[in-house]
């Protein structure tokens, strides 16, 4: 008896579904991988959307939405050889405190979440500031589909298709005035429809706020996603809007953006104020820093079950040195960890 759950657990959870996804995806894509030319495969976009990811829940798209698939650069970018996340792990564990601790909380308690209507705002050191609704926010961009791998603090990983727009696309609108040297950005606060705001976990002063320095939030990795794997951002993953970064701590990407602000000075940002011992304003990964209490040497790629652990060694900058390191140079990243 105790040997058969381990191996269920372990064909299910680790083998299976996502190798079964990789290998679906690549006989599509006729083994090819990485970087694909806009409008390579035409027939794609045609095809219904959903249906690009075999385990993936219908949403409930707002017609903006819709509007903006059928003009969607699908695979901008991709990870080469890596399998994608399943969709119910991705969305079933989950760090979104405004809806609990536990990684399961955010899919059980963010249906509470009201997506619509949402604006967001933009000031601060901007030519442009405003206040504007969704739609009107996202009007300028073409969607593009960039499969990134996601790397948590807490040393486990996956490999998400997100839906989004260069965040340089978006500071090219707002024009930064010559004194933005950082840009802000807050999540909402909502306690009414955000649990997690009402309840005793006072460790966090909300709303969550993350920030970058303006010139990584001009690298063209930098995005701002409205939806992932062919669908809208499920609430619990930062419905409507929420920032990706894959060459930092997955902290870094805060979810349910509201107000974006140009700065001159470094934002004070929700984790490194609880602990800025352990959380550090840039917080890139990086296998050689350590966590106070645990190694980041290492990552659970999730699903990744107790007797079937699925572990990797973590790759500098998450795997994208090559396109962020230039970034870093000269700087401490000890220091600046
Ligand atoms: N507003 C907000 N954004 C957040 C968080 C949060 O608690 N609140 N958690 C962060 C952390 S620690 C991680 S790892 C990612 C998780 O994103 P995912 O649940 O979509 O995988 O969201 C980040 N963004
Ligand atoms: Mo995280």
């Amino acid at each position: 008896m105790l040997i058969k759950i381990p191996r269920t657990c372990d064909s299910i959870e680790s083998q299976v579904t996502p190798e079964s996804i990789y290998l679906s995806r690549r006989s599509l894509l006729g083994g090819s991988v990485a970087l694909l030319a806009a409008g390579a495969m035409p027939q794609w976009a045609s095809a219904a959307e959903a249906s690009r990811y075999a385990d993936v829940e219908a949403g409930n798209a707002p017609a903006w939405f819709t509007d903006k698939l059928s003009q969607t650069q699908w695979q901008a970018m991709t990870v080469a050889g890596e399998a994608i996340t399943p969709f119910k792990d991705a969305t079933h564990y989950n760090n979104f405190y405004e809806f609990g601790t536990d990684k399961g909380d955010p899919a059980a308690n963010a249906g509470s979440l009201k997506t619509e209507p949402w604006s967001v705002v933009i000031d601060g050191e901007v030519g442009k500031p405003g206040r504007y609704a969704l739609e009107d926010f996202i009007k300028p961009y073409a969607l593009q589909e960039r499969i990134y791998r996601m790397r948590c603090v807490e040393a486990w990983s996956m490999v998400i298709p997100w839906l989004g727009f260069p965040l340089a696309d978006l500071l090219k609108q707002v024009e930064p005035t010559s004194k933005a040297r950082y840009i802000r950005f807050e999540t909402l606060k909502d306690p009414q429809t955000m649990p997690g705001q009402r309840s005793d976990f006072a460790l966090i002063d909300w709303p969550y706020v993350e920030g970058l320095r303006l010139d990584e939030a001009m690298n063209p990795l930098a995005i701002l996603a409205v939806g992932m794997y062919g669908r809208e951002l499920p609430h619990q993953n930062g419905a409507p809007l929420r920032l990706v970064v894959p060459w930092k701590y997955g902290f870094k990407g805060g979810k349910s953006i509201v107000r974006i602000s140009l700065t001159t000075e470094q934002p004070k940002t929700t984790w490194q104020q609880i602990a800025p011992g352990e959380y550090g304003f840039y917080a890139n990964v990086n296998p050689t820093v350590d966590h106070p209490r645990w190694t980041q040497a290492r990552e659970r790629r999730l699903p990744s079950g107790l007797f079937s652990p699925n572990v990797r060694d973590t790759l500098m900058f998450n795997g994208y040195g090559d396109e962020v390191a230039s970034l870093y140079q000269g700087m401490d990243l000890r220091k600046d960890y």
